[in-house]
C-alpha cells in the first residue's frame, strides 16, 4: 500500500490547508480531524469504504487501499471566528484606553499558533508606532488594540481571514495563517489631544500666577507614559530656569507651566505634537507622549520690582529711613520655596548698612527705605534686582527671588546727600587758624584728624554715620590738599571754600 510521493505536504513545503467536514476531504480524514488540537499529531488509518473505495484514484491509489496519514495540525480556524483577547496583565491604573484614531506605540512578539516566532518588535529594539482603527493595521490587529491601556499586556489571536488571509505576507506569513500577538502597549494619545494637567498640589497661599514673559525656575522628573525616566532636574540638583509662554521651551510645557502658583506641583501631560514630535530627542523616542512631574520654586517677571510687606509697624513711626541714613538691622534671607539662605539672627549681631550707598543689593537698599526702627518687614527681591542670573556661588542660586524678612533696630540720620560732615551750628571765620593749632600756616592731616574728632565730640560738627572716621578725614583732607604735599595750606582751604559752596561735599 503506497501513496504518491506528492501526497507528503513537507515535500511541497506547505501545509495541507482545507475546511474539515465540509466534504472536501475524504470521509476518514474528515472524522480524524475533528477534535484536533494545534500541534497535535495523529497516525491515522482509514479504509477504503472511508477513503477511495473499490475505485481508488487512477495512477495514484489502487483499489481498496487503506490509507496511513500521519497527520501534524498546525493551524486551526473557522470563519465564525472573531478576534480573541486575552488580557494577561492589567495595571492598578487605567486611566484612558485605545480608541479608534489613538495613536500607539507597541512592543509585540508574532507567533503562528504552533508557537513558531515570525516577527518580534523586541528583537528590532524600537516599538510598533501606528493609528489604531483607521486601517494602518490588519483588521484583527485593529480591533485586538481597541480598550488596552498603557502597560496592559495582551494576547490576541486573528484568524487569517481578520489578517493576511488566503495571501498571507511575503515570506514570514504563509496563506490562511492564524497570527497570535503578545502585545505590550507603552504609549497612547490621540493627534487631537492637548496637554493634560493633573495632581495638582496648590500651595494655600497663592497670591500670583504665572502668566506669558514669566521667569520660572522649576524642578521635574520627566517621565514616558511606561515609567521610564528619561530626565530629572532633581539629578543634576539645580533647577531648570526659563521664561514662559515665549517659544524656550516645548510647546506643552509652555502651555503647562501658566498659571501656575508658586510652590505649586503638577503633572503636565504633553502629547508628542506639543513635545518632540515624531523624530523624539536624546532618550525620548519618536511619537512619544511625555510626563512632566513639576515643583516651583519661584517665578518673578522681569518687570518686577520690590515688594514690600510691613508686618509691624511701632505707633511712634515719625522718623523714616532715607538715603544716607546708618541702618541697624536683623534680616533672615530665604527664598520662595523656604529654604533659609543667610540669617543674622544666627550671627548674633546686626547688620550695619548706610543705606543707599551700595553696600547691599539694589533691591535691599529700597526694601529699607521709609522705615522706622521697630518696623518689621518681609521685603521680596527679584534676582534683576538682588544677585542676577548668576546668584552666588554655593549660596544664592542663579535668577533665584530672594525673601528678607527684616526688623530695624536702630537709626542714625545720615547728613544731606554728598555731604561726610556737617557744622551744628554756625561755622568759625577764623576755621582756618583753628584747624592749624601750631600756627604754622599749614595743616597736616593729624591736625586735620584731631580737630575733626574735637568737633564732633563737643557735639559742634557731624560726620556721615556708618563710615570709617580715618577714611572719612583722610578723604577730606585729601579733598583739601590741592597739591598732594601732605599739607593743606590757607590759600588751598580757601579755594576749596569756595567750591565746596557749589559742590556740598567739603568742610
Ligand atoms: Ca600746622
Ligand atoms: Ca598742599
Amino acid at each position: 500500500m503506497e501513496i504518491n510521493e506528492d501526497k507528503f505536504s513537507y515535500d511541497r513545503g506547505s501545509t495541507f490547508n482545507v475546511f474539515v467536514g465540509k466534504g472536501q476531504l475524504i470521509a476518514g480524514m474528515d472524522k480524524a480531524l475533528v477534535g484536533m488540537c494545534v500541534n497535535e499529531r495523529r497516525f491515522v488509518k482509514i479504509p477504503p469504504k472511508l477513503a477511495y473505495g473499490s475505485e481508488g484514484v487512477s495512477g495514484v491509489i489502487p483499489p481498496n487501499a487503506v490509507l496511513h496519514f500521519d497527520v501534524l495540525l498546525i493551524d486551526l480556524w473557522n470563519s465564525e471566528d472573531e478576534v480573541q483577547v486575552q488580557t494577561y496583565f492589567k495595571p492598578e491604573t487605567c486611566p484612558r484606553t485605545v480608541q479608534v484614531s489613538d495613536f500607539v506605540r507597541y512592543h509585540y512578539n508574532g507567533t503562528f499558533l504552533d508557537g513558531t516566532l515570525f516577527d518580534s518588535s523586541h528583537n528590532r529594539m524600537r516599538t510598533y508606532d501606528t493609528y489604531v482603527g483607521i486601517g494602518w493595521l490588519i483588521p484583527g490587529m485593529d480591533q485586538g488594540l481597541l480598550g488596552m491601556c498603557v502597560g496592559e499586556k495582551r494576547i490576541i489571536t486573528i484568524p487569517p481571514f481578520l489578517a493576511y488571509g488566503e495571501e498571507g505576507d511575503g515570506k514570514e506569513i504563509p496563506s490562511q495563517a492564524s497570527l497570535v500577538f503578545d502585545v505590550v502597549l507603552l504609549d497612547l494619545h490621540n493627534p487631537k489631544d492637548g496637554i493634560t494637567i493633573e495632581n495638582q498640589h496648590i500651595p494655600e497661599s497663592c497670591e500670583r500666577r504665572s502668566q506669558t514673559g514669566d521667569f520660572l525656575r522649576y524642578h521635574y522628573n520627566g517621565t514616558l507614559l511606561d515609567g521610564t525616566l528619561f530626565d530629572s532636574s532633581y539629578s543634576r540638583n539645580r533647577t531648570y530656569d526659563t521664561y514662559v509662554g515665549k517659544g524656550y521651551v516645548i510647546a506643552g510645557m509652555d502651555e503647562g507651566l501658566l498659571g501656575i502658583c508658586i510652590g505649586e506641583k503638577r503633572r503636565i501631560i504633553i502629547p508628542p505634537h506639543l513635545g518632540y514630535g515624531e523624530e523624539g530627542r536624546g532618550k525620548i523616542p519618536g511619537s512619544a507622549v511625555l510626563v512632566f512631574d513639576i515643583h516651583v520654586v519661584d517665578f518673578h517677571n522681569p518687570s518686577d520690582s520690590v515688594s514690600i510687606t510691613v508686618n509691624y509697624k511701632p505707633s511712634n513711626c515719625t522718623v523714616l529711613s532715607k538715603k544716607g541714613d546708618y541702618l541697624k538691622y536683623h534680616y533672615n534671607a530665604s527664598l520662595l520655596d523656604g529654604t533659609l539662605l543667610d540669617s543674622t539672627l544666627s550671627l548674633g549681631k546686626t547688620y550695619n548698612i548706610v543705606l543707599g550707598s551700595g553696600q547691599v543689593v539694589v533691591g535691599m537698599d529700597m526694601g529699607l527705605q521709609d522705615m522706622c526702627v521697630g518696623e518689621r518687614r518681609t521685603v521680596v527681591i527679584p534676582p534683576h534686582l538682588g544677585y542676577g542670573e548668576d546668584g552666588v556661588e554655593g549660596e544664592v542660586p542663579g535668577s533665584a527671588v530672594l525673601v528678607f524678612d527684616i526688623e530695624l533696630l536702630e537709626l542714625v540720620s545720615g547728613l544731606p546727600e554728598g555731604y561726610m560732615f556737617v557744622w551744628n551750628g554756625e561755622v568759625s571765620p577764623n576755621l582756618f587758624e583753628e584747624i592749624d593749632q601750631n600756627h604754622d600756616g599749614k595743616v597736616l592731616l593729624e591736625e586735620f584728624s584731631e580737630y575733626i574728632q574735637a568737633q564732633v565730640d563737643s557735639g559742634k560738627g557731624k560726620l556721615a554715620p556708618g563710615f570709617d572716621f580715618e577714611k572719612i578725614v583722610k578723604n577730606m583732607f585729601t579733598n583739601q590738599d590741592r597739591d598732594g604735599n601732605g599739607k593743606v595750606t590757607a590759600e588751598e582751604f580757601k579755594l576749596k571754600d569756595q567750591e565746596a559752596k557749589e559742590e556740598h561735599d567739603e568742610l
